[in-house]
């Protein structure tokens, strides 16, 4: 994919009514394209939005938008999967990984107690300080767009760590390494609102990405993607990051030192 004259396409797929008319999410996607590869980019996300496991989309989205800014190369984060056996082990687990990578206990035991109230459809942000939540994007949140990582080095990298080139990861970890990338970003933690994946993760900088197998039960479909921020001196400037800066993940064998 050459740097030049890039695509951002990006789909959403709701049910009953547009997302913003309060209907209820169904699927999104985000990838970048060059012109010529377009019509097959349209398709796969037309494709992902078509036969989703949360169902049928009675709105259904996609838009192609050329990039302008430079874009940015990111090696993905490192990753390891945790075997659990159950719901209760996995949260345990994704606690303790919060605590590691710089949240206070308290903090995460209050970001827990109110993740129930958060039926939001993209990231919600928490201040590592207050607990607070401080996207004021409602029932919205912060949608991470604007990147992506070629396929062929996605999987040339998943095979070199002996993981499985499940495009679920690939998109989790593309945006897990966009949003760990910026300094105020202390840790993501998310699991799936698809109610036939049950695997999510806690992710920073230091720890990296760690899976882990299970967050929660089959069938529920309630997920959640949280980005815990170090005092942000301008919101506005760190989601725009998220929200606009074009990132390309690429691994270069030679710059990682986990080999
Ligand atoms: C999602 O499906 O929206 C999130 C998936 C999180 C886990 C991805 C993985 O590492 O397998
Ligand atoms: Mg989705
Ligand atoms: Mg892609
Ligand atoms: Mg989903």
């Amino acid at each position: 994919m050459g740097q030049s004259r890039l695509y951002s396409v990006r789909m959403r797929a709701s049910e009953k009514e547009s997302h913003e008319n309060g209907g209820s999410h169904i699927s999104g996607g985000e990838l970048l394209s060059t012109y010529s590869e377009l019509r097959m980019s349209v398709d796969t996300l037309l494709e992902k939005a078509l036969n989703h496991s949360r169902g049928k989309p009675d709105f259904l989205q996609i838009q192609c938008e050329i990039v302008n800014q430079p874009i940015k190369l990111l090696n993905p984060l490192t990753v390891q999967t945790n075997v659990v056996n159950a719901v209760e082990e996995g949260q345990e687990l994704a606690r303790y990984l919060l605590e590691k990578t710089g949240v206070h206990k308290g903090i995460i035991e209050k970001t827990y107690k109110e993740i129930p109230e958060y039926p939001v459809r993209g990231a919600i942000l928490i201040d590592i300080h207050t607990g607070e939540r401080v996207d004021q994007r409602i029932d919205k949140g912060v949608r991470v767009s604007r990147m992506d990582w070629q396929t062929k080095n996605f999987e040339k990298w998943a095979t070199s760590k002996s993981v499985p080139t499940n495009p679920r990861l690939k998109e989790a970890l593309t945006l897990a390494t966009k949003v760990c990338n910026h300094q105020s970003t202390i840790a993501e933690l998310c699991w799936s609102d698809d109610p036939d994946y049950i695997m999510g993760y806690v992710a920073s900088k230091n720890i990296g990405y760690h899976r882990i197998t299970q967050l929660k039960d089959y069938d529920d479909e309630r997920g959640c993607r949280i980005f815990f921020v170090d005092t942000l001196t301008d919101i506005n400037t760190y989601m725009s990051y998220l929200e606009e800066q074009p990132i390309l993940v690429q691994w270069e064998e030679e710059e990682d030192h986990d080999t």
